[in-house]
């Protein structure tokens, strides 16, 4: 090989690392889709909740729509968590904090009007339930799967974080 071949041939395997660079940041620009970060083991109350979800650059999750509901829901199968477990709860950002019956996504700050209330739900039980949960109730039957209620904010629950 001359002095000019292994300059060329240099230069073509440049051009192509360079190449394959922009295809991988490409592909990391595609993948815009919302993350999420449940653990099955920590429990934490919904303001400890929010801290950790803020602390990792997401947020508690919201559940504005059936697709999101969905999303949640599917993402929560892949952990394989619901095989296992037959009654949990997860915190939210819907509180009614602010006004008492006047839920909003913390997350967001959009008022929730995504009506997936199980029964007799929102109830301010005691005047105490300020904060609301995702339901799963395996033996309750479907009006009792990853349907919302208000609980107090105090009680350590799990939670799922998201990226908005
Ligand atoms: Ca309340
Ligand atoms: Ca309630």
């Amino acid at each position: 090989m001359t002095k000019r071949q292994v300059v060329f041939l240099l230069l073509l395997l440049t051009v192509l690392e360079l190449y394959k660079l922009a295809q991988a940041s490409d592909t990391s620009l595609d993948r815009s889709e919302k993350k999420y970060l449940f653990s099955d083991t920590i429990k934490l109350n919904w303001y400890k909740a929010t801290e950790f979800c803020r602390s990792r650059g997401m947020f508690l999750m919201s559940i504005r729509n059936t697709a999101e509901r969905e999303a949640v829901i599917n993402f929560l199968e892949s952990t394989g968590y619901p095989k296992t477990h037959d009654k949990f709860m997860l915190w939210m950002s819907a509180n009614d904090l602010g006004e008492e019956g006047e839920f909003h996504w913390a997350s967001t700050g959009e008022r929730v009007n995504y009506s997936n209330w199980s029964d007799k739900e929102p109830n301010d039980y005691k005047s105490g339930e300020d904060c609301v949960v995702l339901a799963y109730w395996k033996k309750g039957g479907s009006k009792h799967h990853y349907k919302f209620n208000d609980t107090p904010c105090t009680r350590d629950y799990q939670f799922i974080c998201e990226t908005l």
